[in-house]
């Protein structure tokens, strides 16, 4: 009894390890995205002491990589404590990320604001490409979640000019969401019945009407290239 209760201890503190040596991070959990491009994600380190991690975490995309940067005082304070700290954050994109990486910032103060002393990483977390046309939560699948999520945006064919995003419909990157991404995804042929865990389930007249609608836009786009 006693060992299955060490051996248990000694399994919860096994840390994950990244690509290229990340093993100061315990546990990563990413939401799907919104139709607004939002989400959250929460980060467990091991590692280091609680009072030595701020508690403050950023998210940022550049040049389509996801970037959570941890900001921690000098970790010769604190290394070789392994309690955990969770970390979460949540954050809003107009831009579908390629690649998550996360960066251990050690500043004068251990926050953000702090003179930046050295860095460690950046370390893989998560490759999200090749993205799938349709699969506008990022969830890896294109399912009926997308098609709610794309509708509930309201942005199909709208008045406005460059305004839609990966998450709120475009899939092909014009910067619209119209019936040219319904057939860019459609075509695809990766539209599965099976839904995304991370999106609640509408109701089954609302999904019905969504799929119809859907249905109908790729064929008035078809139509509309056979004339
Ligand atoms: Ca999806
Ligand atoms: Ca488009």
């Amino acid at each position: 009894m006693k060992y299955s209760v060490l051996i248990l201890v000694l399994l919860s503190f096994t840390p994950v390890v990244g690509q290229d040596g990340g093993n100061w991070i315990h546990s990563f959990d990413m939401s799907t995205f919104d139709e607004k491009g939002r989400g959250s994600a929460e980060v467990t380190v091991v590692g280091s002491s609680p009072s030595c991690f701020s508690q403050e975490i950023t998210a940022n995309v550049v040049d389509g990589v996801l970037e959570f940067q941890l900001f921690e005082e000098d970790h010769r304070l604190c290394h070789l404590d392994l309690r955990y700290e969770p970390l979460s954050i949540e954050y809003q994109f107009d831009e579908a990320p390629r690649l998550v990486q996360a960066l251990r910032v050690f500043t004068d103060n251990g926050r953000s604001d702090g003179i930046v002393v050295t860095t460690r990483g950046p370390y893989i977390l998560e490759e999200l490409v090749p993205h799938i046309p349709g699969d506008s939560d990022l969830s890896r699948i294109f399912d009926s979640g997308d098609l709610v999520n794309v509708f509930r945006g309201g942005e199909f064919e709208d008045d406005l000019v460059g305004n839609s995003t990966w998450f709120s419909g475009d899939w092909n990157g014009d910067g619209e969401f119209d019936s040219s991404d319904f057939v860019l995804a459609f075509n695809a042929g990766q539209f599965t019945r099976s839904r995304s865990r991370a999106v609640s389930i509408p109701e089954p007249s609302m999904l019905l009407s969504f799929t119809f609608a859907a249905i109908g836009i790729v064929l008035h786009a078809v139509r509309g290239q056979r004339r």
